[in-house]
């Protein structure tokens, strides 16, 4: 009997304080999820067919616009090692993961340091160091967040980290959420947002291809939560009082989601990888369900059909989807000056595409208004202190740019 299905027969009391938790390592604050029973490391190939759906086509929203040539400056300033998301520090300096377990600090005069001590990370496939993000009170607290997966005894799980960033190092680093379900799987999501008021944050969570965690409640897969800044469930939360997973989970039903960002009224946007010529741009509200995988505007790469949204409207449809994927990245929500007549409009970088899109916002609308063809996959956009819209891109010798008006 291995040690894995020993410990599935014992009490969930035992679990908790017996030897089935994983070894500990020195950066495990969090409270270690118990040693999982033994999981199936191959993926399913399609969504699971509900025959009893009769597909509904979509007939609006579609997104996709004929590509056009840039309408800005684009001024490479930098390039990076199989990058996967960017944020600023309120100085100027940048910081930059790189999906193998970099940290990379870019000071204003475009000298890279590396940050050290970052978590140990399961870098393969899309896995590795994810998200970087600058808590709301930085300029006090030092503090930063990471997102990753991280090396499991069965595949990996998505973690999310907080540290205090010293001159080159990370310091007092705590892992303060698991999402559990370890096992195989590629998409992370992984993106994290602060709320408006700086108090909490949420954390987008991908299925990792396995289709139907993203529709049980007891899953933090396919999910948006919403924690704490120490990673635990917000108090108000949809199910706050139902414990566990439950209690953290702002939305369910979520495929690969790429992109969270709040608009200036405080409305949370997502873009999300859906499966083939599904991709989505969804407007998040407490409590719903967002169809994955019952539904998609898309189809399953195989060819399979997946019935489209308006075939379940109790699900939350996507104010825009995109068929041919243009597989969404990063979500900017602009707010700067350089640009005035961009200001409130929702910046998406493609990777597939290899485009940045701009959508105008107006309340709950969404409006596609430019798809530039930029020839690279784009990981991330965010904006500048100066207003500037920096684009990072994919793979190896991933190129950041900066764009600024023409003329
Ligand atoms: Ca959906
Ligand atoms: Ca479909």
């Amino acid at each position: 009997m291995t040690r894995f299905s020993l410990c599935a027969l014992l009490p969930l009391s035992a679990l908790v304080i017996t030897a089935c938790s994983a070894a500990p390592s020195p950066a495990q604050n969090a409270a270690a999820p118990a040693a999982s029973p033994p999981v199936s490391m191959e993926l399913p190939e399609n969504s699971p067919l509900e025959p009893s759906i009769v597909n509904v086509p979509a007939t609006t929203g579609h997104a996709n616009l004929a590509p056009s040539a840039p309408s800005f400056t684009i001024t490479q300033i930098g390039k990076f090692d199989s990058p996967f998301a960017m944020a600023f520090l309120p100085d100027g300096r940048l910081l930059v993961t790189e999906k193998a377990g970099h940290l990379k600090l870019r000071a204003t005069n475009g000298s890279v340091t590396e940050i050290t001590g970052v978590p140990k990370v399961a870098a393969d496939g899309q896995g590795g160091l994810l998200d970087v993000a600058v808590a709301p009170d930085f300029a006090t607290s030092k503090r930063i967040y990471l997102s990753y997966s991280e090396p499991r005894s069965q595949g990996s799980s998505l973690a999310l980290a907080s540290a205090t960033l010293g001159a080159s190092s990370l310091e007092n680093l705590k892992v303060i959420w698991r999402a559990g379900s370890d096992g195989p799987g590629g998409q992370f999501g992984a993106v994290i947002a602060f709320a408006p008021d700086g108090k909490s944050l949420f954390l987008s969570s991908g299925e990792r291809q396995r289709f139907t965690p993203a529709q049980d409640p007891d899953q933090a897969l396919g999910k948006i939560l919403h924690l704490t800044l120490d990673g635990q469930p917000a108090p108000g939360n949809p199910m706050a009082s139902a414990g566990g997973v439950r209690a953290a989970t702002w939305s369910s039903g979520h495929r690969n989601p790429y992109g969270l960002a709040f608009d200036s009224a405080g409305r949370l946007w997502e873009t999300e990888m859906g499966p083939k010529g599904g991709d989505e741009l969804n407007l998040i509200l407490p409590g719903r369900n967002y169809g994955w995988p019952i539904v998609s505007n898309g189809d399953n790469y195989s060819g399979q059909p997946i019935p489209d949204h308006p075939s379940r409207p109790d699900f939350e449809a996507p104010k825009l989807w995109w068929n041919p994927s243009i597989s969404p990245g990063g979500l900017l929500l602009y707010s700067g000056s350089m640009f005035p007549a961009w200001k409130g409009s929702a910046f998406i970088g493609a990777l597939s595409a290899e485009a940045l899109i701009r959508v105008t916002l107006n309340g709950d609308t969404a409006t596609p208004a430019d798809q530039w063809k930029m020839d690279m996959r784009i990981r991330d956009v965010v904006q500048a202190p100066d207003g500037a819209i920096w684009l990072l891109g994919d793979g190896d010798d991933a190129k950041l740019l900066r764009l600024t008006p023409k003329g």
